[in-house]
């Protein structure tokens, strides 16, 4: 009989079916294969563009709309220890979260998992993240990569918040920043003063590891 799991995540998330979208990540999840792990990653991020769709275009409210959330988030949480089965040398640090005003982490998750699949040692801010936050994790950690997702387009100027106290406080020339999200671009990565703006995981993932390979 053929696999049709994924279809059914989707059909999960696309019918606000929560029972049946961890049916399916559980079926994935069961297979122990690492590619249909990241097929169902990508899943999850083209149906949240369609819940997204729905919601921009009134066809959706909020309730449903922070419904797909709570699945979506259920099934990341699911698949997240199957995504961290790297085990690469270390590679330095990347401190990370979601900038202050802005609740949204489905998506900064992904690249927290990807970046310590990769073999680096992630900390992990949370949302909601202050300036002085940002940088007292900088501070203290003195992480080769800061990551900084915001997906509103009224938390934006939270970025350029936390670059400039990074610079008040003499951080900034001490590491990358690199910045993701629905609501940003390289613009806006240019005009915050960030090192550079990725569109997904994969693309901020292969950056950090461009930025940490030895010279
Ligand atoms: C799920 C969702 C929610 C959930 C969030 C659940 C959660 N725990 O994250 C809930 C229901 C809570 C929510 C709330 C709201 N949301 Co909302 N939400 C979404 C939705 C549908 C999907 C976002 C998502 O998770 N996508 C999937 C992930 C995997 O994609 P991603 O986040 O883009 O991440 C990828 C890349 O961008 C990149 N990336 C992301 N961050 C980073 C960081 C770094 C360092 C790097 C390298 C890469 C990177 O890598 C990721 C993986 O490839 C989007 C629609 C959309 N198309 O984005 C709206 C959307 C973002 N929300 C929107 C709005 C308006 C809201 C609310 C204001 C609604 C309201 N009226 O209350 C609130 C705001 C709450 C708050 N203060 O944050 C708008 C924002 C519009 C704008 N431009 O400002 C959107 C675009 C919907 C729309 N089309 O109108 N939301």
């Amino acid at each position: 009989m053929p696999d049709d799991s994924l279809a059914q995540l989707q059909r999960g998330l696309l019918d606000l079916d929560m029972e049946a979208a961890l049916a399916a990540v559980h079926n994935v999840i069961a297979g122990g294969n690492q590619a249909r792990v990241k097929e169902a990653v990508d899943v999850v991020t083209r149906s949240l563009e369609v819940v997204g769709k729905r919601f921009q275009d009134g066809e959706w409210y909020l309730a449903e709309l922070v419904y797909a959330g709570e699945i979506a988030k259920d099934v990341m949480n699911a698949l997240s220890p199957l995504m961290q089965s790297g085990g690469s040398p270390s590679r330095g640090t990347l401190v990370i979260g979601t900038v202050a005003g802005d609740l949204h982490d489905l998506g900064k998750n992904i690249v927290v998992n990807f970046a310590r699949s990769a073999g680096f040692a992630v900390v992990d801010l949370g949302v909601d993240v202050s300036a002085q936050k940002f940088a007292a994790a900088v501070r203290e950690h003195g992480p080769a990569v800061l990551g900084m997702s915001c997906l509103l387009t009224s938390t934006e100027s939270q970025l350029a918040g936390v670059i400039d106290a990074l610079k008040t406080q003499g951080l900034r020339d001490k590491l990358k920043v690199v910045i993701g999200g629905a609501a940003l671009s390289e613009r806006a990565a240019r005009d915050v003063g960030a090192d550079a703006f990725a569109p997904d995981a994969v693309t901020g993932v292969d950056m950090m590891k461009k930025w940490s390979a030895p010279a």
